[in-house]
């Protein structure tokens, strides 16, 4: 009999994938954690039963929740990601010669160690000396946070229902701001204008009572419910598209999605999406 493992997303939308095999099985304290290898995707991790990443698609989102706040950003020496447990996001982010601290700030170790086990395509430098790996609560990380400010903070956090909740409120929003330097730069996913229009409109809205600005950007993530996946680019003092030209030069020859006509091309919003935002 074929083996499917499919998404449910609010009892309305499902995306399923023929498997060729589980790979892994877990319950952290947490959720439940499954790598398996599939026809089409590769190998892909689930968490709760929702896709987050897979080898076919990772490029569009790592690189895209990465590269457009670290090629605008003044200074990237110092970068904060909350959550990104498969390392996607680290790894883009140790791309740049620039950053000299990266801290990785993830609840569930259990994912980072399935991920770091069962998905060595996604070729993360986990020994990187410029890594620093905590885990705990992202929210109380910011809340407690007494050290040097960071010049960019993302977060790469899990749908915003259960243990991820809070990484999509006000109040976490002021308090990764308190830990951002002036010119610093927040991304955050901020989920599909198309299935989930209102958690991704109140989280934009959420982020601009934060931010001078917050420009939300368009990404196809074959993998995520509807295909059409965002991001939002928060700051006070940056405009998202000045990107530092020779910056984004270099990362575009070393990857599979980003380029600097990417980069312009994602903030443009479509008619349906200025309505959401009002
Ligand atoms: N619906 C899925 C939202 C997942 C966002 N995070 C994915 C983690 C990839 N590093």
């Amino acid at each position: 009999m074929a083996l499917w493992f499919d998404e449910t997303y609010g009892g309305q939308i499902r995306f399923g994938l023929k498997l060729k095999r589980s790979i892994f099985h877990g319950k952290s304290e947490y959720q439940s954690v499954d790598v398996v290898e599939t026809e089409v995707f590769g190998r892909a991790l689930a968490l709760e039963d929702a896709w987050m990443t897979s080898e076919r698609d990772e490029a569009h989102y790592h690189e895209m929740i990465v590269h457009p706040a670290l090629t605008v950003a003044r200074r990237i020496e110092r970068v904060l990601v909350i959550g990104g447990g498969d390392g996607g996001t680290v790894r883009e982010v140790l791309r740049h010669a620039e950053v000299k601290h990266v801290t990785m700030v993830e609840l569930d170790k259990m994912v980072v160690d399935a991920c770091r086990e069962h998905l060595p395509a996604f070729k993360v430098p986990w020994d990187d000396k410029r890594l620093t790996m905590r885990f705990e609560d992202g929210i109380a990380y910011l809340n407690n946070y007494k050290g040097e400010l960071y010049d960019v903070i993302l977060i790469d956090g899990s749908d915003p229902v259960g243990p991820a909740e809070g990484l999509y409120s006000s109040p976490f929003y002021e308090s990764a701001k308190k830990c951002l330097t002036k010119d610093g730069v927040l991304v955050s996913q901020t989920e599909s204008p198309i299935a989930m229009a209102d958690d991704f409109a109140r989280i934009v809205k959420t982020l601009r009572t934060s931010f001078k600005r917050a420009e939300p950007f368009f990404v196809p993530i074959p993998l995520y419910p509807s295909g059409m996946w965002s991001f939002t680019f928060a700051s006070d003092a940056l405009d998202p598209q000045a990107f530092d030209e020779a910056r984004a030069k270099r990362i575009e020859d070393g990857a599979r999605y980003y380029n600097r006509d990417i980069h312009r091309a994602a903030f443009a919003q479509p008619s349906f999406v200025r309505k959401l935002l009002g």
